[in-house]
């Protein structure tokens, strides 16, 4: 029986097969072939006693949030409470790039918006890179709908900082996930780590993975990283003079033509 790992408590793991979930234990010979597992992996059931004894190649896997086989990241952030950053929304579409995952953009607390024209900005640059971008509010405004017809069939990972409304958003897609919400701290800046840990739930034929949020992001991202897979650098990179281009005073630089151009955002 083949199935797909959505959850794991202390050495038990969740696994859906077909839309019913078992709670199973994995076989000792997996420890030995040294195979850990991880959410989103697709794994093998004996029939018997049903206890995982293998585990599949993944097409991918990510540190954090820590989940593998994932088809596409829906990329968090709110425009208040926690303040947008627009430099932490790049940093984890960088990520997301490095690992040949494509991303989405989820605004939230669009009800709650102080400058608007900032954030529409924001959203027409990451547009122009193919970047689907929907703004999330708690009033009728909610471009949810259409978020939605982007889930369907695929595994979709949330990610983001603590107290942006990742569950909250689960939720609306629907309620009866019921997870749990956290409130944000005024004094502390920051959510208060409501989500412990990472959580497939099936939706639409695919699934939506509910994640704990970052609170400072330690990324391993290096500027050369930057300079390759930053939004829309990664068209233009290798037609720079220097293969180690970080396109700041570099003669002859194709990504600096492009935002003189204004094809990327300055
Ligand atoms: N006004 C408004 N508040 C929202 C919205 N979405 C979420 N919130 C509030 O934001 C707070 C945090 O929401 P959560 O959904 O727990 O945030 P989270 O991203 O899951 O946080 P962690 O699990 O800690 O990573 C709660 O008080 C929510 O009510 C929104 O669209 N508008
Ligand atoms: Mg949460
Ligand atoms: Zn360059």
């Amino acid at each position: 029986m083949n199935g797909k790992i959505i959850s794991s408590l202390r050495g038990t793991y969740k696994v859906y097969v077909d839309g019913v979930v078992y709670t199973v234990f994995p076989k000792g010979n997996l420890k030995f072939k040294n195979k850990h597992l991880v959410v989103g992996d697709q794994v093998i059931l004996d029939d018997e006693n049903f206890m995982i004894f293998d585990v599949l190649d993944r097409k991918n896997e990510l540190i954090r949030p820590k989940a593998s086989n994932i088809d596409q990241l829906l990329i968090v952030m709110s425009v208040v409470e926690p303040d947008l950053s627009m430099e932490l929304i790049y940093k984890f579409l960088t990520y997301a790039n490095m690992n040949e995952i494509p991303s989405m953009v989820a605004l939230t607390k669009m009800d709650k918006v102080k400058n608007l024209q900032e954030v529409h900005s924001l959203r027409q640059n990451l547009e122009k890179l193919g970047i689907k971008v929907f703004y999330i509010s708690k009033d009728e405004n909610s471009e949810l709908k259409d978020l939605k017809d982007n889930l369907k069939d695929k595994t979709t990972v949330i990610m983001g900082q603590t107290g942006v409304g990742k569950s909250s958003l689960i939720n609306s897609i629907d309620e009866s996930f019921a997870r749990a919400i956290g409130e944000y701290s005024t004094a502390l800046g920051r959510g208060k780590h409501q989500t412990k840990e990472v959580i497939l739930l099936p939706y639409l034929n695919g699934f939506i993975g509910d994640t704990p949020g970052f609170s400072s992001l330690e990324l391993n991202i290096y500027k050369e990283d930057l300079a390759t897979y930053f939004p829309g650098y990664t068209d233009y990179y290798l037609e720079c003079y220097f293969s180690n281009c970080l396109h700041q005073n570099e003669k002859e630089c194709k990504v600096k033509e492009k935002i003189e151009e204004g094809i990327l955002a300055k």
